[in-house]
């Protein structure tokens, strides 16, 4: 049986736009491995959507005056549109809170927390908590300031304090004041369903270390550094009114919801189980994707989600006994940017809405492969790295330009030219022929190695010293001197030089789908999925017409 495989990229918050640091960080990984596992033939599910529910979508929408409904569905449309311009391919996009979802992941949601419930994970737990009366809310850590009770600095956030970088417990904050209303906040009564993480403690390490050789070391040793501290119990509801309402018969439940971290993962479950649905199966073809262990799951995340992928979904999924444990958590680091030699992050308020760091703006003035190239190349998976747009330039303009599209160029240009479109007879080639094929098998069983492992920067990297290699070969076989010379061994040079632009174009289809295509169009390929099937591409015959050459990548000017 082939292998099968059920994809995860982290579900963004539908309140704002995506950027190129959210792209590089999770979804385009991501969405190599997929197109790679395919190109191998693995049954792939590719599932994301929007995380809908929560405080901070409720406050977004309090700010800018129209329901969470409106502000949700409007991100969710926008950064759909950024995934499909970018060629991020989902097979489902759902939302947590998008009509056709909704009624769907309440239910798998709610069953969850209900399960958990009986089995008697949670304990029911009163706390004081900061509450604006003003807004008539409780608040969340983030949205409360006043003086440190470390350092005494006036000003600091209620999670943590900048000046002096300790953790706030927002009720010792001197003169809390909400960030909401602006008013100051008062401590109040109120309860919620805590889940009990330290019961998960052994099984998660246990589990945790049988991985030791497969996972990055960073997600590892952070999860079990974090066990080795104590799990402390996690509130698992609260009070506010956008979200997936606390399935309870307990009055003190009225009007709660589910925490948006309890509904977010599940959403990954019934995403695939609406999928499924939509596509005539019926809603229980899901459990061949999260119940039979044949399908091996993987989620793929930015480094500040790693404590819930890595402990707290997987202690959920323990707690609830019915679906599986990912196989793999994928976590990278933050891209900052960097402009002038100057670093610094994206943000929603300080970057220029109309800045190419974000995605809708980006496609406007430059091609998705030509990003989706720099953020493989600069793809931060052991440390955080920086978005340069002189060095994006520069890239595109050597490598993609001068090194990959030149080879592919001059290669069809040649037999366009001299050869009258066709393929010629291959039949004398040499040692270095033979030898230059040899390499693009090793390159495809290298580059398959590591993306298999998870090492998509050296994947790239790969791929991109075979296109070097191949350059070389045209350069060294001088066909344009043969073509004058020796008409036989001219043509022997052209059919290999032809025969690697096809294993150029399988080699780049998982990082650049779209050049990937537009090769085996030009190529006169019948059709590109077999085309690029991971694997040594089938020569094609003497006399077979190539069709009018493309440009594959646009020169930047700096
Ligand atoms: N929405 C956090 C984020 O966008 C969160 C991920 C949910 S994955 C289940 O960074
Ligand atoms: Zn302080």
């Amino acid at each position: 049986m082939g292998k099968r495989f059920l994809v995860t990229a982290g579900l963004p918050y539908s309140n704002g736009r995506l950027h190129v640091g959210h792209i590089g960080g999770a979804y385009l990984p991501a969405d190599i491995f997929v197109r790679y596992q395919r190109a191998t033939g693995a049954d792939v599910r590719f599932i994301c959507g929007s995380d809908d529910n929560g405080v901070a979508i409720e406050i977004s929408a309090m700010q800018a005056g129209v329901s969470p409904q409106e502000i949700c569905t409007r991100y969710h449309e926008g950064q759909k549109r950024d995934f499909a311009g970018l060629r991020i391919d989902f097979d489902v996009y759902g939302g947590t809170h998008q009509p056709h979802y909704r009624e769907t992941h309440e239910r798998f949601s709610q069953a969850f927390f209900t399960t958990i419930y009986d089995k008697g994970y949670f304990t029911k737990r009163t706390t004081r908590q900061l509450f604006d009366a003003k807004a008539n809310r409780f608040l969340p850590d983030r949205y409360v300031k006043g003086t440190c009770h470390h350092c005494g600095t006036p000003g600091a956030n209620g999670d943590q304090c900048e000046a002096c970088g300790k953790m706030i417990d927002p009720l010792l904050l001197k003169d809390p004041i909400s960030t909401i209303s602006g008013e100051p906040a008062e401590a109040r009564e109120t309860t919620h369903w805590h889940l009990k993480l330290a019961d998960f403690e052994k099984p998660l390490r246990d589990w945790l270390e049988s991985k030791q050789d497969q996972w990055r070391s960073s997600v590892l040793n952070f999860a079990l550094g974090q066990i080795k501290q104590g799990l402390p119990e996690r509130a698992m509801t609260r009070d506010i009114s956008w979200g997936v309402p606390v399935p309870l018969d307990d009055p003190e439940a009225k009007g709660k919801v589910l925490f948006v971290w309890f509904d977010a993962p599940i959403g990954y479950i019934s995403f695939t189980a609406q999928l499924c649905h939509d596509q005539g199966g019926d809603a229980a073809g899901y459990e061949k994707w999260w119940r039979d262990p044949e399908t091996k799951i993987i989620h793929f995340i930015g480094e500040d989600n790693t404590v819930f992928h890595a402990l707290i979904w997987p202690a959920m999924l323990m707690a609830e006994g019915q679906h599986q444990l990912p196989d793999n958590v994928v976590a990278n680091n933050f891209i900052n940017f960097r402009i002038d030699g100057e670093e610094a992050k994206v943000s929603k308020s300080k970057t220029a809405a109309e800045s190419p760091v974000w995605i809708e703006e980006f496609l406007k003035r430059y091609s998705p492969d030509a990003l989706r190239y720099y953020l493989t190349a600069i793809a931060p998976e052991t440390s955080r790295t920086a978005f340069d747009f002189n060095d994006f330039v520069a890239r595109n303009n050597n490598e993609l330009v001068a090194t990959f599209g030149n080879f592919v160029n001059r290669t069809l240009q040649f037999v366009a030219k001299y050869l009258d479109g066709n393929i010629p007879e291959g039949g004398g080639a040499n040692d270095a022929d033979r030898a230059h094929l040899a390499a693009g098998d090793a390159a495809l069983k290298r580059v398959g190695e590591l993306i298999e492992t998870h090492r998509y920067r050296a994947a790239l990297e790969e791929m991109m010293g075979y296109a070097r290699a191949c350059n070389q070969h045209f350069g060294a076989r001088e066909p344009w001197r043969l073509r004058k010379e020796d008409l036989a061994d001219c043509n022997a040079a052209i059919a290999t030089c032809v025969r690697a632009v096809q294993y150029l174009a399988v080699l780049c289809a998982p990082f650049m789908p779209s050049a990937a295509e537009r090769i085996a169009q030009c190529l006169g390929t019948a059709d590109a999925a077999t085309a690029l099937k991971w694997a040594a591409p089938e020569p094609l015959p003497a006399g077979h017409a190539l069709r009018e050459p493309q440009i594959l990548f646009e020169r930047l000017d700096a």
